[in-house]
C-alpha cells in the first residue's frame, strides 16, 4: 500500500439528535412520551456514504437489540422513549481507507432546559435538537482512498 506522505483530507460531519414529545400519541409502549432520531449526516445533508461505511448506535439497555447496525445512509435510528441516556456512536469507514473506527459519544436529548418567559426552569413539551459539529482527518490516506475523497 502507498500512503500520501505529508497529506491530511478532512471531511466534516454532524452527529446527535432530534426529539419530539408525542403530546400523549399512542407509541408501542405507554410510558414512552418522545419520537426522537439519532443521526450522523453530512453537512447540507451531503452524502457522506463514500468514506462512511456503516455507523453502530449504541443505545440505551432498556431498549431491545439495543446495538444498532445502519449499513447504508441515512445512518439514523428512530425510536421512542422517556428518558434520555448517553450513547456511543460508532463511525466505520470506508474498508479501502484502512481506517480504524471512530468512536463519538452523545447524551440523548429530550428536554429544552432553558428557563421559560417567565424565568422559571421547567420541561416543556416541545421538539428539540442537540447536534455537534466534528470534523474527521485522514493523515496521509492510502492513495486509492485519497482517489475516492478527491472525487467527492
Ligand atoms: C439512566 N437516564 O441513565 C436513565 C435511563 C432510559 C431510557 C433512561 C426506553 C425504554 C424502553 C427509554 O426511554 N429508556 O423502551 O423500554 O439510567
Amino acid at each position: 500500500i502507498k500512503r500520501m506522505k505529508g497529506i491530511a483530507v478532512s471531511r466534516p460531519f454532524i452527529y446527535g439528535n432530534s426529539a419530539q414529545p408525542l403530546h400523549g400519541k399512542k407509541a408501542a409502549n405507554p410510558e414512552h412520551t418522545h419520537r426522537w432520531t439519532l443521526s450522523v449526516r453530512g453537512i447540507n445533508n451531503e452524502d457522506i456514504s463514500y468514506f462512511i461505511r456503516k455507523v453502530t448506535f449504541k443505545l440505551h439497555d432498556t431498549y431491545d437489540n439495543p446495538t444498532r447496525v445502519i449499513e447504508k445512509p441515512p445512518f439514523e435510528v428512530t425510536e421512542t422513549g422517556w428518558g434520555e441516556f448517553d450513547l456511543i456512536i460508532k463511525i466505520h469507514f470506508n474498508p479501502v481507507s484502512g481506517e480504524k473506527p471512530l468512536t463519538l459519544y452523545h447524551h440523548l436529548k429530550l428536554h429544552p432546559y432553558e428557563e421559560d418567559e417567565l424565568g422559571s426552569p421547567g420541561l416543556k413539551q416541545k421538539p428539540v435538537t442537540s447536534y455537534s459539529y466534528d470534523e474527521v482527518v485522514f493523515n496521509e490516506p492510502i492513495d486509492t482512498f485519497y482517489a475516492i475523497l478527491q472525487e467527492n
